[in-house]
């Protein structure tokens, strides 16, 4: 097994022979395994590690797969032919039941659950770092089941234990040490934008239980994604593996409140499941949510002063769609776009900022009067699937 794929994709055994599969993973750096549709697997094989798979007697066709999320999409399959006279004719490939498909059980119009807990929306604080030091911080790769829906849950795969992972915010010329350590069940990595660094070492898949030092230096502005390197990549960020660093330009202004909204997609295997690589490839997300939860913020408004000035920093994650984010009631009079300003003072005004994936900004607005405006994708299929929330402003301080 190597590069998502057996050396020997299809094996022709004549009916009633006893077929037996010496199995040895090849890859460098992934975990690979083989599940048949019979019901014999091997277990999970680390890069270098082998194992047998007695099928038993072959009498009929019996399908192969890697069951390691996404390698079986990628097209890690094997096929194992019974030929010969008592070999069933004229039947395909049996391929294993999806499991149904949680979205059925979704209600966006419902509240979260119990256990609802909005993400944090307020960009952390600066800390300015002296001569010689770095940010430093350990990232956790955890693997667990929660709520990402009114009425789904699913098992999200995340930096730092949300989706999405936290923000760092730092200067221009900031260095940034981060410890990568993989809890997950399967191999992960990172990819941090904010950086320029050769892939080659550290966007490396780390294989569970071990661990990776990634050091970077944030020589320009804006707000960057980072998220899992790991194949498939679309899968890894649909399952919550990704996030923002905020590097603020020199010389940004102060504004009385920061947010930061990332906005992704999800696209729902069965409840409990993982996401459904086959949604993914037909680009059919069945939410797009601002950090991770569909509506979250009409649960839990984003508060705002009348007369305050608000910056909003928005990241498109994707991992495939991206956005036009606007809000409803006011204008920008600010707007910064993948490191460099738009619109900066003058008589023009902005309505929406578009971001293809990956691509980031911030814009800034006033609110003219108390009331609940809401900020929405204006890709408007896309405002009706979760991408939606509130600023909800309140007079100003005496
Ligand atoms: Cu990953």
């Amino acid at each position: 097994m190597s590069g998502m794929r057996y050396s020997q994709p299809t094996i022709q055994v004549p009916a009633g022979n006893r077929l037996v599969i010496t199995l040895r993973n090849d890859d460098k750096f992934m975990v690979h395994d083989l599940v048949l549709d019979s019901g014999a697997k091997s277990g999970r094989l680390s890069p270098g590690g082998s194992a047998t798979v007695d099928v038993g007697v072959v009498e009929h066709d019996i399908a192969g797969w890697c069951s390691v999320p996404g390698h079986r999409q990628m097209g890690m399959t094997l096929d194992i032919v019974a030929t010969g006279a008592d070999a069933q004719t004229g039947g395909h490939v049996h391929r294993a039941a999806a499991g149904g498909d949680a979205a059925d059980d979704m209600d966006l119009m419902a509240d979260p659950g119990p256990g609802f807990k909005p993400y944090d929306a307020v960009l952390p604080p600066l800390r300015h770092l002296a001569e010689g030091q770095a940010h430093h911080l350990t990232l956790t790769i955890e693997e667990h089941e929660k709520e990402v829906a009114p009425g789904v849950r699913q098992k999200v795969w995340t930096f730092g234990g949300t989706d999405p992972g936290p923000v760092l915010h730092g200067e221009v010329g900031d260095t940034f040490e981060v410890t990568l350590v993989n809890h997950g069940g399967q191999a992960h990595g990172i990819d941090f934008h904010a950086g320029s660094i050769a892939p080659d070492s550290v966007m490396r898949p780390i294989p569970p239980g071990k661990s990776l030092v990634y050091r970077f230096t944030a020589n320009r502005a804006g707000i960057w994604m980072y998220h899992c390197s790991t194949m498939p990549m679309s899968l890894h960020v649909a399952n919550g593996m990704f996030g923002a660093v905020v590097i603020e330009p020199p010389g940004l202004p102060r504004v009385d409140r920061s947010y930061v909204l990332v906005q992704n997609e999800q696209y729902f295997g069965p409840q409990g499941g993982s996401a459904d690589p086959d949604k993914i490839k037909l680009e059919q997300p069945d939410t797009v949510d601002f950090n991770g939860y569909p509506n979250q913020y009409d649960h839990a408004p984003l508060p705002a002063k009348v007369g305050e000035r608000v910056r909003v920093w928005v990241l498109a994650a994707g991992p495939s769609r991206g956005t036009s984010f606007h809000v409803v009631g006011t204008q920008f009079d600010r707007v910064y776009f993948e490191g460099s300003y738009l619109l900066d003072g003058g008589s023009g005004g902005s309505q929406a900022l578009a971001l293809a994936p990956a691509q980031g900004g911030f814009v800034e607005m006033t609110f003219p009067q108390p009331g609940h405006y809401p900020f929405v994708s204006h890709a408007f299929v896309d405002a009706e699937r979760g991408a939606h929330g509130f600023f909800e402003v309140s007079k100003e301080a005496p």
